[in-house]
């Protein structure tokens, strides 16, 4: 395809940096240097391990920039159609070792380093994790772009570059505070800005009714406040191939310099304040994971980075000599992570109606074929909603064409269901009484083509529960994509020892980008010498942890206890509080007997809970607390410890996976849309102690009943017990281990001198109702532990038993996901560079 910009026609061509020495390891020194003396102005000897960072990165990014460059030019050249993935969040963490992985220089890199005499770990140690997500969801996505890369689709993820991620956490007196996250105050090596690409878009303002040049009376979006986005583009390259696709992340701007109305009226700070207004919106990261509250700002977000997103779509599409809305939807394919993003709908109808005349139909057609949507959960207080006057005011035009949507969407479910007035009410994206909302869910679902639930047991109910009516309406139209991780950074990066153990098992390098392979392993599990490498490559990450817990907790545990860990967000459904019962349960049975014969355990927690979020943070101070106490009783030799690591996020994951023998998934049955740190763990030789919930399903599917500790109520159960009207208090009063255990929670013991602490947690399992069904599943969960102690006892069978996990979760590679994405939603086929 001939492009019409004369810039873009030009072929381009990669100019090689300097002459590169033979031997790798030699260039790669030079260019280390060369970046450290004539990027950094630093000389060798006063070089800090963050420069030798900087250094480093700018010379593994030389290797990725020549790459993105000819793979874009591939794709331009071509016309391909390609991939567009629209995420407010992506939690990627650091980038040096998967860039440095995936360029394919890793090993002479270090070699490099070593020969100039840099510590490696600290070098490593002083990048900051690029944070800019919540959890599963944001962790999801890097994980998806990562895969996209390696086979080698056309793809650009698109998002948000805020200035601050997601908060970081201390603790102080076992709460929780909360700090700024500023990864990028001195700046990050990654980040690629490209002014030239800069989008203007709009907001605010009011429609009015105009005629056109045509003599046609049209709305028209008018007195608008107008925004830049400026890109900045992070490359993405696929391991084992040399295609580099882009992270594009925008960074909000005023339009003016400087606004020459307030410079008149205010003066010149005024002028200078109004665009530092502008430039709040790309400035921090919501770190309300799951509860949606309808902040201005939010919404602002949300339009800013998809307005910008759709313009640069629509350019790179347009620029193709041949190209067009006719084809539009043939070239490009829009997957929304979740609803955030929901308002590209809206967005793309008006500027086919709007800007380019195009009738309603027509213009619907290009939309639905373009856009697919990802739901991510159930739960009802996550379903984003927004007040229509929030609405009227920030996107006056968008509500209007809602509304139109909404009008044509319910004469569809009038013509199926006629004379049905609840339908319509229940079917509709406008939710009245009581203050009218949009409901973004239905009005992604009535955009898309495909819609998808992310674990076999989360579409199902997404079809029964949440979205039964469009299941009807729309057959064929929801589909299941089983979440995936990516093998790079979940195994090959962060459990070294456990992948050169792979690679000499297998005889064979490339299972990362093969992840059934490992099933292979399987074969070994019941060999003692195999075994005993496992476990001591295990036993070796378990040290390593015990010494991140010193550090950062200043706890001694034993590397010979079992690492029984729940790492993952701080949420009620989560049931962390079910956890801590069980905790509080075991030490209690050895203050009674101090011989109970029992595996000493390490628990080791790591959650940040939203900062409005007060029973989370209520369940923090209760884990740290009780921990705490647990910690010093000398009663108890040592037999239970408790370590809250501060903090989590994508580089604390990495040193915990290697180390975890049990992973606790332990949600109440159909609240876990999938999980993914489940995925992780598993993959890394830990055992699963679960309820039947998201993905841990299709885990135990795979690694087979005997390599799994499944115990609570099933959904069907757990809807059981809640029609016939779930009392906590019963099983408070038959089970007087449980009921001690709260009762003592409940008691002022933990914290002498401060009364009613853990109050908010002991209310909302007994007088509050128990929303999550803790007390129902205790004692199941309670059994099922000392399955896992008679398990553990038995080395060799539990040797076996996490073999068998590395061995059979080959199917969790985000690899899997993405095939079947480009499979049967996005009709996306790889696009191989040479
Ligand atoms: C998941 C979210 C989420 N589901 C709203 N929903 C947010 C919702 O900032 N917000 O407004 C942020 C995040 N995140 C998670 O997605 C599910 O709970 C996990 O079970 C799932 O594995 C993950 C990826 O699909």
């Amino acid at each position: 395809a001939k492009t019409k910009a004369a810039s873009a026609q030009a072929k381009t061509v990669a100019a090689p940096r300097r002459r590169a020495s033979d031997d790798p390891v030699e260039s790669i020194k030079a260019s280390i240097l060369d970046h450290l003396t004539h990027t950094f102005a630093r000389d060798t000897a006063g070089a800090t391990p963050r420069d030798w960072f900087l250094a480093t990165a700018m010379s593994a990014r030389d290797h990725l920039t020549s790459r993105l460059i000819k793979t874009q030019s591939a794709h331009n050249d071509q016309n391909v159609r390609r991939l567009y993935y629209l995420s407010l969040e992506y939690l990627m963490g650091r980038l040096l070792i998967s860039s440095l992985q995936n360029a394919g220089v890793y090993d002479h890199t270090r070699q490099a380093l070593e020969e100039l005499g840099v510590d490696w770990e600290a070098l490593r140690a002083s990048e900051d994790d690029m944070g800019l997500g919540n959890g599963g969801l944001g962790r999801l996505a890097a994980c998806f772009i990562d895969s996209l890369a390696t086979l080698d689709l056309p793809a650009i993820g698109y998002g948000i570059n805020y200035e601050f991620g997601l908060f970081r956490q201390a603790f102080e007196n076992g709460h929780q505070v909360e700090n700024p996250d500023s990864w990028m105050i001195y700046g990050t090596p990654w980040e690629l800005m490209h002014p030239e690409y800069q989008q203007e878009v709009q907001i605010y303002g009011e429609v009015e009714n105009v005629f056109d040049d045509s003599g046609n009376y049209r709305p028209q979006w008018v007195n608008t406040h107008k925004l830049v986005g400026v890109p900045n583009d992070i490359p993405v390259p696929g391991y084992g191939t040399e295609t580099v696709n882009i992270l594009r992340l925008w960074t909000s701007h005023a339009t003016e310099p400087l606004d020459l109305n307030a410079f008149n009226e205010g003066g010149y700070v005024e002028a200078v304040r109004n665009k530092a207004t502008s430039e709040t919106i790309s400035k921090v990261l919501y770190p309300n994971d799951k509860t949606e509250n309808g902040k201005e700002l939010r919404l602002v977000q949300q339009y800013f980075f998809v307005a910008c997103s759709l313009k640069d779509i629509i350019r790179r599409h347009m620029r193709v000599e041949g190209n067009g809305w006719h084809n539009f939807a043939d070239k490009v394919a829009v997957q929304l992570n979740d609803t955030h993003p929901a308002i590209a709908v809206a967005e793309l109808l008006r500027i086919l109606i709007d800007e380019e005349s195009l009738d309603w139909d027509e213009a619907w057609a290009i939309i639905t074929k373009t856009f697919a949507y990802t739901n991510h959960t159930l739960l009802p207080e996550a379903l984003e909603k927004w007040g229509v006057p929030l609405y009227a005011r920030v996107l006056p035009r968008h509500l209007q064409l809602i509304y139109e949507i909404n009008r044509r969407h319910l004469e569809t479910v009038a013509a199926k269901w006629p004379g049905d007035n609840e339908m319509l009410s229940t079917c509709s994206i406008v939710e009245e009484g009581g203050g009218k909302q949009l409901r973004m869910a239905h009005l992604a679902v009535v955009g898309s083509h495909a819609v998808n639930g992310v674990a076999a047991l989360h579409t199902e109910l997404l079809k029964k529960d949440l979205f039964p009516y469009f299941d009807t309406l729309f057959p064929g139209k929801f589909r299941n994509k089983t979440n995936g991780i990516t093998p790079r950074r979940w195994l090959l990066d962060c459990n070294p020892a456990l992948s050169a153990l792979i690679t000499k098992t297998l005889g064979r390098p490339d299972w990362p980008r093969n992840l059934d392979l490992l099933q292979a392993l399987g074969k070994e599990a019941d060999q003692p010498a195999f075994q005993q490498e496992f476990m001591a490559i295990k036993r070796v990450n378990k040290v390593a942890l015990a010494e991140t817990i010193q550090e950062l907790c200043g706890i001694e545990v034993s590397p010979d206890a079992l690492f029984d860990v729940q790492i993952k967000r701080l949420h009620e459904y989560k049931r962390q509080h079910l956890n801590l019962l069980h905790i509080v349960a075991l030490y209690r049975r050895l203050l009674q007997n101090p011989d109970l014969d029992m595996v000493p355990r390490v628990f080791v927690f790591a959650a940040k809970a939203a900062p409005g979020y007060d029973l989370a943070k209520n369940i923090i101070r209760a884990i740290n607390v009780i921990g705490a106490r647990i910690n010093h009783d000398e009663r108890i030799q040592g037999k239970l410890k408790v370590a809250f690591l501060p903090n989590y996020r994508v580089t604390l994951a990495e040193k915990i996976i290697p180390a975890a023998d049990l992973s606790e998934q332990i949600s109440t049955a159909g609240k876990e849309a999938s999980g993914t740190g489940n995925m992780k763990l598993a993959l890394n030789g830990a055992l699963t102690i679960g309820t039947l919930d998201g993905a841990n399903v299709e885990i135990g599917e795979e690694v087979g009943d005997d390599n799994i500790f499944i115990f609570g109520m099933t959904v069907e159960e757990v809807e059981a017990v809640r029609n016939a009207g779930y009392r906590p208090y019963d099983f408070y009063y038959a089970d007087e281990e449980l009921r001690a255990v709260i009762d003592w929670i409940g008691s002022d013991y933990f914290t002498p001198g401060e009364r009613h602490a853990f109050a908010p947690l002991h209310h909302s399992l007994l007088d509050g109702g128990d929303p999550y069904m803790v007390l129902a599943d205790f004692r199941s969960y309670s059994d099922a532990h000392l399955a896992v102690d008679a398990a553990y006892r038995d080395s060799p069978r539990w040797a076996k038993m996490a073999i068998m996990n590395t061995a059979r979760v080959g199917k969790f590679s985000s690899d899997r996901t993405i095939r079947e994405y480009a499979e049967d939603i996005w009709n996306l086929p790889p696009v191989p560079v040479k």
